[in-house]
């Protein structure tokens, strides 16, 4: 209908995208053939019906399993210019995308394979459909500090292609304060920080995002809407929420996306973006995530306009940057 045609047209930006998930099974299934690499699934539809998670760990075990078809400079390029082509057709103009290098590098597979593939197409994305970018690496918090340590420092000799560092993987047991000095270290380095916080994890899980890490932007922020002094504080900041719809939903096991909280959020004055977090794994990439908000909440026209302009004026982009595209 009228709105869905307004959200497709619409210029849009993503702020929290995992490179990895958006993996889709047609391209599993091809990469894990020119590998030689033995997937436990025999069709398509087989890996689809895998796809039924009911908490972010769930989840993390087959989206593990599924970048292990990840080997090659060029398995990372397809992988990423097939992401760029689909955001192409989506009007997405920017893009800061997140990868995870021990997801790889514990596998054996050099940490400069993974980013050259990645980079090269970023590079083609923009040449090819005009599409600016920006490069996250995250770090697994279910590992140990010791190996984020060890990340970072293999992430210098790339630091000019590295906007930022993040963290994410398994959230409960694996608090922010684990990777402070971590994170002390990389803003010390020049990168900016963004956190994955209040997804699974209690308000004081984003405290620590914010007063430990010194995150620039925070990832989900969901249970934030549970402490209000912490609300005010990030109105007050306007910190931007890179919020998640269709990835809450699937993780959730929220059987309804009318308590989906982005309308609250807005309503609270909060800087709320939409994104698709691991879009072959969540169904739907970001129109797809707009249209199951607009559906469930009602949102109105100048509603979806701020969640879209809230996008570019969250992004990394310098302010300059961000005139061409507003
Ligand atoms: C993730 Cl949805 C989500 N949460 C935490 N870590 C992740 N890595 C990939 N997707
Ligand atoms: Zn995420």
């Amino acid at each position: 209908d009228d709105l869905k045609r307004f959200i497709q047209k619409m210029p849009k930006a993503e702020l929290h995208l995992h490179i990895e998930g958006s993996l889709e099974p047609e391209l599993m299934f091809a990469l894990a053939k020119r590998n030689d690499i033995e997937i436990p699934f025999a069709t398509v539809q087989e890996v689809r019906d895998a796809y039924s998670f009911s908490n972010l760990q769930d989840f993390l075990d087959i989206y593990y399993q599924g970048m292990s078809v990840l080997l090659k400079e060029q398995d990372f390029y397809d992988l990423t210019f097939a992401y760029l082509t689909k955001m192409q057709e989506q009007n997405v103009i920017h893009v800061e995308i997140f990868f995870d290098p021990q997801g790889h590098t514990d596998r054996g597979v050099p940490f400069a394979t993974v980013i050259d593939g990645i980079t090269r197409a970023l590079d083609d994305g923009l040449a090819k459909f005009g599409i600016t970018s920006k490069l996250i690496l995250c770090f697994l918090r279910h590992l140990s500090e010791d190996a984020a340590f060890d990340t970072l420092a293999q992430a210098l000799p790339f630091r000019d292609r590295i906007t930022a560092v993040g963290l994410d993987s398994s959230e409960m047991g694996h608090p922010p304060s684990k990777f402070a000095r971590v994170f002390e270290k990389a803003k010390a380095e020049g990168f900016l920080a963004v956190a994955h916080a209040g997804e699974e994890g209690p308000p004081e899980y984003v405290y620590e995002a914010l007063d430990l890490l010194k995150v620039d932007r925070l990832d989900h922020g969901n249970r934030a809407l549970e402490d209000t002094a912490l609300v005010t504080r990030l109105a007050d900041s306007q910190i931007a929420l890179t919020v998640c719809p269709l990835s809450n939903y699937k993780l959730a096991g929220v059987t309804d996306m009318r308590a989906h909280p982005i309308k609250k959020m807005l309503d609270l004055g909060l800087k709320a973006t939409v994104n698709s977090d691991d879009p072959s794994y969540f169904g739907g990439y970001v129109n797809e995530n707009y249209d199951a908000i607009i559906e469930s909440l009602s949102l109105t026209k100048a509603e979806i306009l701020k969640l879209a302009r809230n996008g570019f004026e969250a992004s990394f982009c310098s302010e300059k940057e961000k005139q061409a595209m507003i």
